[in-house]
């Protein structure tokens, strides 16, 4: 399996360019036999540099890009996710409740505008998560995040929409004010625009598998609405549902990564697993994803849909999730690339349909918990750490 990033890649070449350097001088001073000891120096090294284990570099399979990382924010405290205006500025959630408008994607840039999100609670795993542009931002201005927020005297998840100006934020309207509960752990917590030009969010179980298999509750169901908050007219009705809700599937119980595969559309949902089984589903209306009475695969005897790929005996706590296309990234390009918490890397997976296959493990250990992958509007991806302190938003770009 290929690990290491490019970086690694691109100082292992630098270092063979200058042992080529000393070849040469070596040649000039030594004759012959100096060649003969340094060229067996340079095997040395090449072969100490290829060593698996972590920090090792192997040769890219054919036809895949090489990876250049670069930090391009760092210092930051929790930054949940991150979202891209067309004309280049960065907009990042730090869970503790700001969003923060960046400049540009440039290591460094500027912070041009934050607003503090009133009313946000942030305690364990909640707090101030997803963020996403409006499809139609250049004109709008639209921004939507979700937020564990108190109001009514309760603890909530909710959606709020916001309007950019251009070095500031002004609260529109909330697109979900009443539902979905918030929790310490397992709030989901995810957006992202669908080709379908809805607004789609996922929502953990708060740590109740019944609110999961709860027809009436919104937790731990993955939601599908018309961006000023109306509920879709094509929306399913779960099975045991009263009525229409936002509610588009169930059985879920901690989604934190969802992404629309570019050639098809379909939802790609990724969620933790307990002890076993972090899962891939492929999101259809009204299904029931079997959470807590089926983990992984197996359940389709009991109408439950399986997961597309499952861990199986281990979780690496999958977060967040980004399909990548684009000449740049060559034999890659239709990849979903996932970011995992307790595994601490970047996983890269081919699909071709609903056949998903893990591929490479990147920057494994390098940057620590990395909750959050998008791509840019640059092609390359962006990733966030989680690691509590001194969090980082890394650039890594197909070259
Ligand atoms: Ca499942
Ligand atoms: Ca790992």
């Amino acid at each position: 399996m290929r690990r290491g990033s490019s970086l690694i890649r691109g100082y292992s070449l630098s270092r063979g360019r200058s042992v080529a350097g000393r070849v040469t001088q070596w040649l000039m001073v030594s004759g012959i036999r100096a060649f003969g000891r340094a060229l067996l120096f340079g095997i040395f090294l090449a072969a100490c540099a290829s060593a698996p284990g972590g920090t090792g570099v192997v040769a890219p399979t054919a036809g895949a890009p090489t990876l250049v990382d670069t930090v391009i924010q760092s210092g930051l405290s929790v930054p949940w996710d991150i979202a891209f205006a067309p004309d280049g500025r960065m907009f990042m959630t730090e869970r503790m409740g700001s969003i923060v408008m960046f400049e540009s994607t440039k290591p460094n840039a500027k912070r041009i505008g934050v607003l503090k999100v009133p009313d946000v609670h942030s305690m364990g795993e909640a707090g101030l998560m997803g963020i996403v542009v409006d499809p139609g931002f250049a004109t709008n201005g639209f921004l939507y995040v979700c937020a564990s927020r108190t109001d009514g005297g309760e603890w909530r998840n909710q959606i709020l929409r916001y309007k950019a100006g251009a070095d500031s934020f002004t609260f529109d309207s909330y697109v979900i004010r009443t539902g979905p509960m918030a929790a310490p752990i397992h709030d989901g917590c995810r957006l992202s625009f669908g080709p379908d030009g809805k607004l789609w969010a996922t929502m953990g179980e708060n740590g109740n598998g019944r609110l999961a298999q709860d027809p009436s509750s919104l937790n731990g169901k993955i939601l599908r609405m018309n961006p000023d908050g109306t509920v879709p007219a094509d929306n399913p009705i779960l099975p045991g549902a009263a009525t229409r809700t936002y509610a588009y599937s169930m059985g879920h119980r901690n989604p934190q990564g969802l992404a629309f595969q570019p050639d098809t559309g379909a939802a790609f949902e990724i969620e933790h697993g307990a002890t076993t089984n972090d899962e891939i589903n492929v999101l259809a209306p009204g299904k029931n994803y079997g959470w807590p009475e089926q983990e992984g695969t197996g359940g389709k005897a009991k109408g439950f849909t399986d997961p597309v790929w499952a861990s199986g005996d281990v979780t690496y706590a999958t977060s967040g999730a980004a399909f990548v296309t684009g000449a740049q990234w060559g034999a890659w390009s239709g990849s979903l690339f996932i970011a995992t918490l307790k595994e601490k890397d970047l996983r890269r997976f081919a699909v071709t349909g609903t056949t998903v296959v893990p591929k490479e493990v990147l920057f494994d250990q390098k940057y620590g918990r990395l909750r959050s992958v998008v791509q840019g509007p640059d092609g390359a991806l962006y990733v966030t750490t989680s690691n509590g302190s001194g969090d980082q938003i890394i650039r890594i770009a197909p070259q």
